[in-house]
């Protein structure tokens, strides 16, 4: 490894962690050994949050399936035959009403996913509507919904919107393996949007795409030199499905996952770094060296959008296991 790039592992973890990142750099911290990389990621955790906690979100589809856009992984693609059934945007009241459950089950933030490519302006009153009713209950809301433009994202900041969910998902590089409808630019267009109304960013990608460790790491630069660093960041790891292009996509290596993971960490040290999609298919001890290396946010329940997730019962058994507790609810 060059001397240069060497981070100094003496020094105040947080002193090198500052943007703007190139990707030597980041590759350098990468390609540290294991125990080395681990020490860095959990003492600048440790530096910004309390590393016992970790903050529980959960996820509703509000619109499934029948999606125009391409996305290779994606079981809610109209392009792919995953067996999905499509079905229409939800009632406002019964969106509510599943948030009070996920708040009474002590989820703090609730995320609501749809299909679309963008939403239509006709669905805007009941997405606002969805957004005022959550916040009600005292929970944090996010939204994932496909591109939008300055004016919807202003809209959804007046309704009360916390957060937006928009990944970039990998890459500049490889995203059109992945995606042929978007571009990646189009992707740091509505994260601008989204920044410049207010709404905090949610921001991240996925791992296991057959991606090269060169695209894990970009991906992480790019997200670390955004104008801001995104508030969270979701690292998933790719739930193969079944009738999709990446449904035979060779696993990830789990030492690399967690590699992404503590780059994840120290490149955005004050960020919420989520471990997403995927936990079904890790073991304990692979979600514990994950917390370890800095994750701090998972998503709770038995679904994601459509794919299946650990469940209420493991998790606070693995909780309890690892003397993890849940993350309050930020002050507001
Ligand atoms: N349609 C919106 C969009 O694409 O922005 C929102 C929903 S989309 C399902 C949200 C994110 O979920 C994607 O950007 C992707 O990172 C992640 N995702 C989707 N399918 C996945 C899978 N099979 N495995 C892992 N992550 C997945
Ligand atoms: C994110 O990065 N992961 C979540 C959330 N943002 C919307 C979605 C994961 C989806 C996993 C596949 C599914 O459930 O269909
Ligand atoms: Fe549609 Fe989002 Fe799935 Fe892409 S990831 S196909 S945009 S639902």
């Amino acid at each position: 490894m060059n001397a240069e790039l060497s981070p100094d592992l003496t020094s105040d973890p947080i002193g090198w962690a500052l943007p703007p990142w190139t990707r030597a750099e980041a590759q350098a911290v990468y390609d540290l050994p294991f125990n080395d990389l681990l020490f860095q990621a959990q003492s600048i955790h440790r530096e910004n949050f309390d590393p016992n906690r970790v903050q529980l979100s959960r996820l509703l589809s509000i619109k499934t399936g029948g999606c125009p856009e391409d996305c290779g992984y994606c079981s809610q693609s109209a392009h792919h035959q995953s067996g999905l059934k499509a079905s229409k945007l939800m009632e406002v009241e019964r969106v509510i009403a599943e948030a009070r459950k996920a708040r009474d089950a002590g989820a703090t933030r609730y995320c609501m996913g749809a299909a679309w490519r963008s939403p239509k302006q006709r669905d805007m009153d009941a997405v606002v509507a969805m957004v005022e009713g959550v916040k009600a209950l005292g929970m944090e809301t996010c939204m994932t919904l496909g591109m939008l433009d300055l004016g919807q994202a202003q809209r959804l900041k007046q309704a009360g919107l916390d957060y937006y969910n928009h990944n970039i998902d990998t890459s500049e590089r490889y995203y059109s393996e992945i995606i042929s409808t978007r571009t990646f630019a189009d992707r740091l267009d509505t994260l601008s949007h989204v920044r410049d109304s207010g709404i905090k960013v949610c921001c991240g990608g996925i791992v296991g795409m057959g991606e090269e460790k060169a695209d894990r790491i970009d991906m992480l630069v790019t997200l670390a030199n955004l104008p801001e660093p995104p508030d969270s960041v979701p690292i998933n790891m790719l739930i193969p499905i079944e009738g999709t292009p990446l449904g035979e996509a060779d696993p990830i290596e789990p030492i690399e996952f967690v590699r992404t993971i503590a780059l994840a960490r120290i490149m955005m040290p004050k960020s919420h770094v989520r471990l997403s999609a995927g936990r079904t298919a890790m073991s304990d001890e692979m979600q514990a060296l994950c917390f370890f290396a800095g994750a701090n946010s998972i998503f709770v329940g038995d679904t994601l959008l459509t794919a299946d997730n650990p469940g209420e019962d493991k998790d606070s058994a693995l909780f309890r296991r690892l003397g993890i507790k849940p993350m309050e609810r930020e002050a507001q």
